[in-house]
């Protein structure tokens, strides 16, 4: 039995990428140093001390790019600015030849009929400003919006829609607490301070982009919203524990953004870590500034359960000593994740009905899997991916799904355009829907990418 489903006619077809992950040319045209590049270059960080040096070089074949792009019929194409190449020491002058380089690109991008999403800040801080205090220090925040503001200013005719932080729980608790993201630090109360820290550095620089260019600009946020089921479902410890997992990985940033508040369950929950002396009067105020739309990242769904004897965490974990997450469990993808797309069923159409004036879009999804390139006997390359096909397939049935229950979800972007420096993993993970390969730099579009461009093309998906 297949399904076949149709998606609304306006609806946005992409595929993301994000600038540490794909451009290289660390060194060129004026680039200054990010925390990514200080982080990867200090060994034993980054697998197979993997490093974005040269990454995808789409700093010099992005051309090349976009007409990989086109060949799939994108409408939309999310990137993402390197801070640090257009204005190297985070604060002070840009750099006008980092800005010249997105300026191409967008125009490459527009005469290709391709929309482009841009987010301010998907992890590339410049390291000066860490040598400052990063993200725990509230300076950052300020330096955020300038940026942005110069971005609105030197971009915005290029650009309609403006998203200024992805993931910021990877940013705050994988860069903070667990260390496994740069800048690599392990204490809880850093790692809450930058999570405060991102959503100032988000209502800013919205009010700033909306300064310049006034009520055209479409401003968004792109979170990891996490989906946390209970281990048993009748359990209301476990119920509870989920409750906890919810605040600590998702009120924290809708909170503020998009209620007004920090709930006060979650102060309560953390009061052991921090105090929340870092927020000041009126930041929530500052933080919650009207958005058009919400970009919602998904992968995976995780199992938690109450726990009775508290373990204190040296993971992503932050203020959840008494919370268990299970392994993953079932099939898996190459990143140990488990596959369920009603997790982004359920996530989509909770909180469409949470927030029933503002639009949707999932800004990023995707799979990792051990690819198998092959001959096809003509000395051509070709990638057999059936399970990416699989895996984004029954991804964009719940998406489909959710729709016609009502989400209000305006588009889809695979992550990722191409394979790329997968952080801490480096280049041992595949995520692209095109194949890059890393000797020789050539490009070759996967089954997938085949199959997504037919999606594309007649609009509708069958599983
Ligand atoms: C995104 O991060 C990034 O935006 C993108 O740059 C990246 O390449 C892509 O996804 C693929 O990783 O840790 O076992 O609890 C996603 C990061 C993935 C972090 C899911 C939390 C939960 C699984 N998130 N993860 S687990």
């Amino acid at each position: 039995m297949t399904t076949t489903r149709t998606f609304p006619s306006t609806f946005t077809w992409g595929s993301a990428t994000a600038s540490y992950q794909i451009e290289g040319g660390v060194n060129e045209g004026g680039r200054g140093p990010s925390i990514w590049d200080t982080f990867s270059h200090t060994p034993g960080k980054v697998l197979d001390g993997d490093t974005g040096d040269v990454a995808d070089d789409h700093y010099h074949l992005w051309r090349e790019d976009i007409e990989l792009m086109k060949e799939l019929g994108l409408h939309s194409y999310r990137l993402s600015i390197a801070w640090p190449r257009v204005q190297p020491g985070g604060t002070g002058p840009l750099n006008e030849e980092g800005v010249a380089f997105y300026r191409d690109l967008l125009d490459g991008l527009l005469d290709a009929g391709i929309e482009p999403v841009v987010t301010l800040y998907h992890w590339d801080l410049p390291q000066e400003l860490q040598d400052a205090g990063g993200w725990v220090n509230r300076e950052t925040a300020y330096a955020f919006a300038e940026y942005a503001r110069h971005m609105a200013r030197e971009l915005g005719t290029r650009v309609k829609v403006w998203t200024t932080l992805n993931e910021p729980w990877c940013a705050a608790y994988l860069g903070y607490a667990s260390g496994e993201h740069a800048p690599g630090h392990t204490d809880d109360a850093e790692a809450l301070a930058a999570a405060h820290h991102l959503n100032l550095a988000h209502g800013l620089a919205v009010t700033a982009i909306r300064e310049e260019l006034g009520e055209e600009a479409v401003c968004s946020v792109t979170l990891n919203l996490h989906v946390y089921r209970p281990v048993d479902p009748g359990s209301p410890a476990d119920l509870a524990a989920v409750r906890r997992a919810e605040l600590v990985g998702n009120e924290i940033f809708l909170g503020p953004m998009l209620d007004g508040a920090y709930p006060a369950d979650l102060v309560e929950q953390v009061a052991a870590v921090s105090d929340f002396s870092f927020v000041q009067d009126g930041d929530v105020e500052l933080i919650r500034q009207r958005i058009d739309l919400l970009g919602i990242n998904y992968y995976s769904t995780s199992y938690v359960r109450h726990r009775e004897e508290p373990v204190s965490s040296t993971g992503p974990a932050v203020a959840l000593d008494d919370v268990e997450s299970l392994p993953p469990s079932g099939p898996l993808t190459h990143m140990g994740w488990n596959i369920e797309p009603d997790g982004l069923y359920d996530l989509l159409t909770s909180t469409s009905r949470r927030y029933p004036d503002l639009p949707l879009v999932v800004t990023e999804n995707g799979a990792a899997f051990e690819d198998e390139p092959a001959e096809d006997g003509q000395g051509r390359i070709v990638v057999h991916d059936e399970q990416r096909i699989d895996y984004i397939a029954r991804h964009l049935d719940a998406v489909a799904r959710a729709i016609e229950d009502g989400a209000d979800v305006r588009g889809y972007f695979v992550w990722s355009l191409m394979d790329n420096f997968e952080w801490a993993w480096g280049y041992s993970r595949r995520f692209g829907i095109v194949r890059v390969d890393y000797d020789t730099l050539e490009r070759t579009p996967k089954d997938s990418a085949r199959w997504y461009a037919e999606v594309i093309r007649t609009n509708e998906v069958t599983t």
